[in-house]
């Protein structure tokens, strides 16, 4: 359907697509670390209604937003612990709730990119439309304050290049890391209505590892000087970086490849220009990790809102 063509009854919706033929020969498409499958589990009845997913590190944190933004929604069953759809395995986790699906990825670009082809596939099986997805993490900032929240402009690599670079058959194929635009200027415009933590647009660079890909000095190994490492970190800043974690390349591929609009929304624990340890307190941490929640709930109720008013 042609979306500028207003004649048409039906609303121009986006699929989630997968670029897979070998897909429709399968009989079973068997989502293995979901512990979900097509003929086991009714995946449109399950989850159609999906408009909105976060995805993030922790499964612990990804169960705490789905009761946060169910408190917001109002959707909350006091009575109800939310239960883990993947309860058939300890690989991810997944909590629903109305519109909203919460699931856990792990640490690095192989976990989430693992967690991304299920997902995207259990989307596109589920039939979902107009589907936004946002990362909600953590990550160390490039001479932000700690608790300050990046939502990410461009995702780019430890060259500082916005590439993402995939394995296929032994050749390397580079991928594109556009994240949405439009998305990120609303997510910013929503941290100024609520007003509560610092909120900045930058790149944000992903590395394949914490220490060493992260210039950090405290790793068991280490072959350059705190000099070298400024050095590395003014450079980075330079070319736009304001934080740096570990999903978010991937992340961005796989989302444009599917046609999902995605967004990066990650707070930074600690300004890696003044040290590499994380000293501030456990309570500290948690309350720095509720901003990308506050946040994107914001930006969904605000989402929901509107929808109500316009039918
Ligand atoms: C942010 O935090 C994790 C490492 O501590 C990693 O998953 C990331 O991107
Ligand atoms: N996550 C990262 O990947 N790096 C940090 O410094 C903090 C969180």
């Amino acid at each position: 359907m042609d979306p500028s063509d207003d004649t048409q009854s039906a609303p121009y919706s986006s699929p989630v697509c997968v670029h897979n033929p070998h897909l429709d020969s399968l009989k079973d498409d068997i989502l293995y670390h979901f512990s979900l499958g097509t003929r086991t589990h009714n995946l449109p009845a399950m989850f159609g209604d999906v408009k909105f997913v976060c995805v993030g590190g922790s499964a612990w944190r990804m169960k705490s937003f789905i009761e946060y933004i169910a408190a917001e929604l109002k959707m909350e069953d006091p009575k109800a612990d939310y239960p883990n759809i993947c309860a058939g395995t300890d690989r991810y986790a997944m909590y629903k709730i109305g519109p909203v699906l919460s699931v856990s990825h792990g640490m690095g670009i192989p976990s989430i990119a693992i967690m991304l082809h299920e997902l995207i596939k259990l989307l596109h099986h589920a039939h979902c439309t107009d589907v936004t997805i946002i990362r909600i993490g953590t990550s160390g900032g490039v001479g932000l304050e700690p608790g300050t929240v990046v939502v990410t402009k461009q995702s780019v690599d430890a060259t500082f290049q916005p590439k993402f670079e995939q394995m296929i058959l032994g050749k390397m194929v580079v991928r594109n890391t556009d994240l949405d635009e439009g998305l990120a200027e609303e997510l910013l415009q929503c941290s100024k209505e609520l007003n509560q933590f610092k909120t900045v647009i930058g790149n944000t660079m992903c590395t394949l590892d914490f220490y060493e890909g992260q210039a950090r000095l405290d790793g068991a190994f280490c072959s350059y000087t705190e000099k070298d490492k400024q050095e590395y970190l003014i450079k980075a800043r330079e070319a736009g970086v304001c934080n740096i974690e570990m999903e978010s390349s991937v992340f961005a591929a796989m989302c444009k490849l599917s046609g999902l609009r995605a967004a990066v929304v990650c707070v930074t624990l600690l300004n890696r220009l003044k040290g590499d340890q994380m000293t501030s307190s456990h309570e500290v941490l948690q309350a720095y990790q509720q901003h990308p929640q506050i946040l994107v709930s914001y930006y969904i109720k605000k989402h929901l809102k509107a929808k109500v008013e316009r039918n």
